[in-house]
């Protein structure tokens, strides 16, 4: 299992790099409420309070640019082989 923690509007690491299958674990230790939603809705956590996180296996194979839908500033990027 892969963790992208959500520290500071930012998703640490930005860019991740799985195997088909795998999971991915989004944790928010933010102040604020954040979500993870792939750009082609690939995949989509809920929205993720402090202190909370969402489990997600990996999407089909490429390259998937994930946002914040509270803050579309707040970029990553989830590559599945
Ligand atoms: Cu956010």
């Amino acid at each position: 299992m892969h963790v992208v923690r959500i520290t500071e509007f930012r998703f640490q690491p930005e860019t991740l790099t799985i195997a088909a299958g795998d999971s991915v674990r989004w944790e928010n230790r933010d102040i604020l409420p954040h979500t993870a939603t792939a750009g082609d809705s690939s995949f989509a956590t809920p929205e993720l309070s402090t202190g909370t996180s969402s489990l997600d296996y990996a999407p089909v194979a490429g390259d998937h640019p994930y946002h914040c839908d509270a803050h579309p500033v707040m970029r990553g990027m989830l590559t599945v082989r």
